[in-house]
């Protein structure tokens, strides 16, 4: 348990205690634990794993006394305390909710629920719409804007923000504290590093002679709200949308056991300090120690070297089977954007796409790509202007001509036909046998049981003229979860016709994600990415979906789009 989360304990604590009225002496003393304990470097994990008497060495420090000590010891032993657990069983979960409007102290939300009933974000916004809020004795209009526009953050805190709204989120970061005095290197670690598709936090880890001038460079950074906690040489600051920052200074010396340790992820890094333990070897985030002598710690390298491992690209660093591959001495050559020489799903103006075809063409030329399909809708998809038979070879007959002003890149002619509720496709065979590239894919009927909706995709791959399944969970993150469909079974259909299936790599979608797409690797299925483009910015989705690739450990050979499309079509023939 990180001093962080002990501290967050105590916090909740000190919050469910004044929501309901306790002694202020007591909410202040958990509230100064926190403090005490969220600044202390020293990690309390590690005193009370050291230590034969923890409870008093707790109560060494500041503010903590023996109920507290206690209390930490019980915590870092078994992740959890019974004091807490009671306090949430007597206040309604959504309750807890709202103590985490920003404005929103726990008193208040005591008043709140006394006086007006509330018990949700959702009650809470319809008071303050009332103006039932303003009503209330020591609120006024003033607070009830004030809590109305924290409730906008509390609303999105919940989720994880997409890792490429991160991305920038880093890249502006990382820009703004360029050439910060003292400041050596500044790199972000954990889930962003890894590429996870969403992002609870992120966390930048710096090397620089003094933290101060940092620091103050990213509280003045215009997107930060709040400063949640400083301390020496670590700070969390809250973004305006609610993403939390973490900053943490380290000495160079140690900053290659901090970066991995930081990265993670945390079953990766269990399984790390499991191996060093058999080897009479000591892991943590300042580096490797035999005893008491460290033996490493400047550069991710070395720290795995210890353990004769390989420096895992981060992608992998998940406890899923990169160790088994190292064992193995056979860690795949992750995929990577440059690999990628074509694009086979994307719209233009004929459907719902903002970019007529020639602007697509030249786009994706300009990005260094060889081929294109351009996959305009299927008329069942109204609500996109999707295309009939007729509409449709009329379109092609546009590509035709667009394509015939470019050298130098290939240009199919596509479809993205709709699998319909019933079942069947939503254009005939002989249509469809006059494409270049056809992707199928549901977007009506989604919520169907299991059988029907796997069934409608079965029904789709074991049509000749289909080419992929496109986005086949249908899941939009932080929207819409994946629909019921059998994986499995798809799996089976698509090794037994020779088909593809994609990994669709627009930043909301990333579908089929990581752990599908390694599981349809080890079926031999060959993945295709495409970026679903509906303008010509969506072209630079790629990179996203290869990201997602990496993580699955798919290599160049496993992506049908990093090769020629002679080669592609070699493979649709199964030769
Ligand atoms: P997130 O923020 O939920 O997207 O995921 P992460 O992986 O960034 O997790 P975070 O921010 O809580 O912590 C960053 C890394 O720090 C995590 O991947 C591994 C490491 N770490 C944090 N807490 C612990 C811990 O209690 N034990 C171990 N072994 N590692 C931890
Ligand atoms: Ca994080
Ligand atoms: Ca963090
Ligand atoms: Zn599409």
């Amino acid at each position: 348990m990180t001093n962080n989360q002990i501290a967050t304990v105590f916090e909740q604590i000190a919050d469910l205690l004044e929501f309901q009225g306790a002694n202020a002496f007591r909410v202040r003393a958990y509230r100064n634990a926190a403090r005490v304990i969220g600044d202390s470097t020293e990690s309390l994990d590690r005193v009370v794993d050291g230590s034969e008497d923890p409870v008093k060495e707790l109560q060494a420090i500041e503010g903590i006394g023996k109920d507290l000590a206690e209390k930490i010891e019980t915590l870092v032993r078994t992740g959890a305390l019974p004091m807490l657990v009671e306090l949430q069983a007597q206040v309604p979960a959504s309750v807890l909710a709202i103590l985490r409007v920003p404005g929103l102290g726990p008193k208040k939300a005591a008043t709140l629920f006394k006086e007006l009933h509330v018990q949700s974000l959702a009650d809470l916004r319809k008071a303050c719409d009332e103006h039932r809020v303003r009503e209330l004795k020591g609120f006024g209009a003033k607070t009830e804007e004030t809590i109305l526009r924290g409730l906008e953050t509390a609303e999105t805190a919940d989720k994880r923000l997409l890792w490429a709204v991160a991305d920038e989120r880093v890249q502006a970061i990382r820009e703004h504290l360029q050439g910060v005095p003292g400041l050596v290197r500044l790199e972000p670690a954990g889930s962003y590093r890894r590429g996870r598709e969403t992002i609870g936090d992120l966390d930048f880890l710096a090397v620089a002679s003094d933290p101060n001038p940092a620091m103050d460079r990213l509280a003045a950074h215009p997107e930060v709200a709040l400063v949640l906690a400083r301390g020496e040489t670590k700070m969390s600051v809250r973004l305006n949308e609610g993403l939390q920052v973490d900053l943490r200074v380290v000495p160079e010396d140690s900053f290659g056991a901090a970066w991995q340790y930081f990265t993670g992820s945390k079953d990766h890094n269990v399984v790390l300090r499991g191996m060093a333990k058999d080897r009479g070897l000591k892991i943590n985030e300042w580096g490797v120690y035999r005893g008491e002598k460290k033996i490493a710690g400047a550069t991710e390298e070395d720290v795995y070297a210890t353990l004769d491992l390989p420096c895992f690209l981060p992608e992998i660093r998940e406890a899923r089977q990169e160790f088994e591959w190292a064992k193995q001495g056979a860690l795949p050559r992750l995929l990577e954007v440059e690999d990628m020489v074509g694009d086979l799903h994307m719209h233009t103006t004929a459907t719902d796409g903002t970019a007529t075809i020639a602007e697509m063409i030249a786009a994706a030329q300009a990005r260094g790509l060889k081929y294109i399909a351009i996959t305009d809708h299927s008329k069942r998809v109204t609500m996109a202007n999707g295309l009939n038979a007729d509409r449709l070879v009329e379109h092609w007959d546009h590509i035709e001509a667009a394509a015939a002003k470019f050298k130098g890149i290939t240009v199919l002619k596509g479809v993205e036909c709709d699998i319909l509720e019933a079942g069947g496709l939503d254009l005939d065979d002989d249509v469809l046998s006059a494409a270049d590239w056809v992707v199928a894919s549901v977007h009506y009927g989604q919520s169907q049981p299991r059988e029907r909706i796997t069934a409608r995709i079965l029904e789709a791959l074991e049509n000749p003229h289909v080419d992929a399944i496109a986005h086949p969970t249908g899941r939009l993150l932080n929207k819409r979860k994946a629909y019921e469909v059998d994986l499995e079974a798809v799996f089976d259909a698509a090794a037994k016709y020779g088909k593809f299936l994609e990994l669709n790599a627009n930043p909301q979608r990333l579908d089929l994600d990581d752990v599908a797409c390694a599981a349809a690797k080890r079926r031999g299925i060959p993945i295709v990415i495409s970026t679903d483009a509906h303008s010509v910015v969506g072209l630079g989705c790629m990179r996203y979906g290869v990201l997602q690739a990496r993580r699955a450990g798919l290599t160049k050979e496993d992506v049908v789009n990093t090769r020629a499309w002679r080669d592609v079509k070699r493979l649709m023939d199964g030769s």
